[in-house]
């Protein structure tokens, strides 16, 4: 399927942050993905195959457009903001917060770059590529582009958010883009699984195990 890793693949690793694994000592835990930490000796194991690691960190100001809290609402909601329907969610990764950081478990000491997203109050980003108006770009594709870095692995948190939007706009964006379903967990809202499936099906996005790269 994936045949072998070339030096132009990168592995792009989506929020594995403390905010979204179970919280250890008190510490993360706010938008807690079942299972979230399960993901990280995976993805570490993984991250040794690949020549080129980048990690994205969801960066949020406080009274982000994405809080609950702003609107006064109940997380798990959606709102009508200007860029089209928004889910609510609790506060998360707060800018410069032990929530933000990445999680002490995950080992990639050699990362080559770390993407923040989600800095602007008035609009989220899901994906890695494009915020949520899905036109904002983040940098991420004219970095790649540039680096002559051709085939995406893309693995994390959560699975029906930011790894599913990143996917997908990897993939418009013009990249060959495979996800590692086992390295990634997924928040699980109603019908937010069957969806990115049915999406990764129809963007031609196949969905891996990792047992694929670490025992081929
Ligand atoms: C995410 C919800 C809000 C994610 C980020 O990383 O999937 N989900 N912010
Ligand atoms: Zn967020």
């Amino acid at each position: 399927m994936t045949g072998n890793l070339q030096p132009t693949d990168a592995l792009l690793v989506i929020d594995v942050q403390n905010d979204f694994c179970p919280a250890v000592n008190g510490v993360g835990g706010a938008l807690a993905v079942p299972e979230g930490d399960k993901v990280i000796p995976i993805i570490n194991a993984l991250a040794k195959k690949f020549d080129h690691v980048i990690l994205t960190q969801d960066w949020h100001p406080t009274q982000h457009i994405s809080f609950a809290t702003t609107h006064n609402r109940q997380p798990y909601g959606t709102i009508e903001a200007p860029y089209g329907q928004q889910t609510l969610w609790p506060e998360h990764c707060l800018q410069h917060t032990e929530g933000a950081a990445f999680h002490p478990a995950l080992d990639i000491p050699h990362a080559e770059l770390i993407l923040r997203k989600g800095f602007r109050r008035h609009i989220d980003s899901y994906s890695a590529f494009l915020e949520n108006d899905h036109r904002t770009p983040t940098g991420l594709a004219g970095y790649l582009r540039e680096r002559s870095l051709t085939r995406l692995f893309l693995v994390g948190l959560a699975y029906d958010f930011c790894v599913r939007y990143s996917a997908i706009d990897g993939k418009t964006l013009g990249f060959e883009t495979i996800v590692i379903e086992d390295a990634a967990r997924a928040v699980n809202l109603p019908n937010t699984v069957a969806e990115t499936n049915r999406a990764f099906a129809s963007a031609n996005i196949p969905r891996i195990q990792s047992s694929e790269i670490l025992a081929p």
